[in-house]
Order: C-alpha cells, then structure tokens, then sequence
C-alpha cells in the first residue's frame, strides 16, 4: 500500500511550505516538523533535531519521512556539523528505532557542485558521478548520501537522496533555468521517491524537464518520476534581464555555480 503518513521536517522551510501545500494533493497526511512554529500549522511540532526523544516521538507510527530540515546554506562547520550530520544521524537512529521503512533526504546539487557543468554537445552529469561539495553545506549533504547507503546496507532503512537543483516559485537566475525544480515537478519527485518499490538507497537528480538541463534524470525517471515542467519558459525574459553569466565566473563553469565562491552566510 502507499505511505499516507509523512513526517515532513524543515515543514515551515522554502520547500517545506511548497511541498505542505502540494504533497495533500498527492493523498499524503503530513505530519509537520520544523525547528520554528510553522505558520497556518498549529499542531506541527516544534523540536530541535539535537532532541533525540521529540524526533523518536515525531517518526512514530509514519509511514515515510520527508527529510528537509536543517541548513539549507553555506555556514560555519560547527553549525552545519550540529544540523545536518549530528542531526541526520539523530533522525537516522529515531527512523531505525520506531522501524520506518523510508526516508526521503533532501540532497543538493552542491555535494556534486565543483562539477564542471556540460557544454553545448556534451553529455549531462550522471548521478554516480563523484561527490565534488562546493562548500561545508555541499560536503554536509555528500555525507548525508553516504549515511543513507549505510543505514540501507547496515540496518535495511530505505532512501531516496534527491539532489535538489532550485526548488522555486520560478528561476531567478540563468543558471536556475539549468537546475529549476518547480515546485509541483518537487511533489511529484517525493512521490515517486514515497511510492517506488525496492529503492534501496537510490540517488536521484532533482529538476523538471528542462531544455537547459546539465543532468541525467534517469534515475529519477526509474522511480515513475515524470516531469511536467521547463523552465525555458523564463528564459528570454530572465536573460534580457540578468544577462548570461561572465565566461570563467562561477555560475559559468560550475554546476553549484556561485556556492563554489559563496563565503558563510548562515544565520541570517
Ligand atoms: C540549495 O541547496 C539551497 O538550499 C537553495 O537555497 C538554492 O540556493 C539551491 O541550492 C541552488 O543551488 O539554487
């Protein structure tokens, strides 16, 4: 049977609150986590990934959990080394004790981001293609990756690791329209991530279809995932208004674009 129960973290998030919205449409009763109160979500619970006993009550009884939460920039290390490694663990030992089947891990395209991105006639970037992190936040997620593989191999805990491109109302840059996720494209990714069979731990591109794509999607499109969207619809207007990027700057050359550059910009 589909998972109905979803614990969603990160639920009061940029994607958290796209996916709150579009993931019920899907037949999912989400269960939202977040760090902060979650805005028009009373009963949401409010608890720390640092607390060991509120997530081993948050994944009780769920039938997947859809793991958003924690930094989602570059940071210091000991702020993401909190977040998104002790915490992913945190929740990784509350998922194994209670027995949840699956988990599906907000990766980035920044664990692969000093990957140089294709040119005109060159082949897209596969999915085993070797972690590259462009920063602390990048290295945090190709870490997640491999605490994923280990709770597969180790403890039979299943996960889909999605490799988030821009997950946006609409791209805001041109190399977005490379990377563009659109936000129902997200919904119906966590769904094929949710419902496929036999995952194991299975690492998957996120995007839609889009006509400047640097990415092989097929391993996305193994679990049933169709994308609907393409962000080449904003292209002309976006280009007009922002310009293609310097040759040899870093959202030229580089799949994690201007991350590959960003210094520490976390808390806010
Ligand atoms: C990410 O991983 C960030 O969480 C998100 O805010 C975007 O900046 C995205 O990458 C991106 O590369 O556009």
């Amino acid at each position: 049977p589909a998972p109905r129960t979803v614990l969603l973290t990160g639920a009061a998030g940029g994607v958290g609150t796209l996916m709150r919205e579009l993931l019920p449409g899907h037949g999912y009763a989400l269960r939202p986590l977040d760090l902060v109160p979650v805005p028009g979500a009373p009963d949401a619970i409010v608890a720390d990934l640092a607390d060991r006993e509120a997530l081993r009550e948050a994944v009780r009884g769920v039938d997947a959990v859809v793991h958003l939460a924690g930094i989602s920039l570059e940071a210091g290390f000991d702020a993401i080394v909190a977040a998104n490694i002790t915490g992913l663990h945190h929740l990784y030992e509350a998922v194994r004790e209670e027995g949840v089947p699956r988990v599906v891990f907000a990766s980035s395209n920044h664990a692969v981001g000093f990957t140089p991105r294709p040119r005109e006639g060159e082949p897209l970037i596969p999915v085993d293609t070797p972690h590259r992190p462009d920063t602390f936040y990048g290295l945090s997620k190709a870490f997640g990756e491999d605490l994923a593989q280990f709770y597969w191999d180790k403890h039979g805990v299943e996960t889909v690791s999605v490799r988030i491109g821009s997950c946006f109302p609409e791209p805001t840059s041109v190399r977005m329209l490379s990377m563009w996720l659109s936000p129902a494209d997200c919904a119906r990714l966590l769904h094929a991530a949710l419902t496929a069979p036999g995952v194991g731990h299975t690492v998957v591109y996120g995007s839609s279809a889009n006509t400047r794509a640097w990415w092989d999607l097929s391993s996305a499109r193994a679990l049933g995932y169709e994308p609907e969207d393409d962000s080449e619809k904003f292209a002309e207007r976006l280009i007009a208004r922002k310009g293609l990027p310097a040759p040899g700057s870093a959202d030229d050359l580089y799949l994690g674009g201007h991350f590959c550059v960003d210094p520490p910009r976390w808390p806010h």
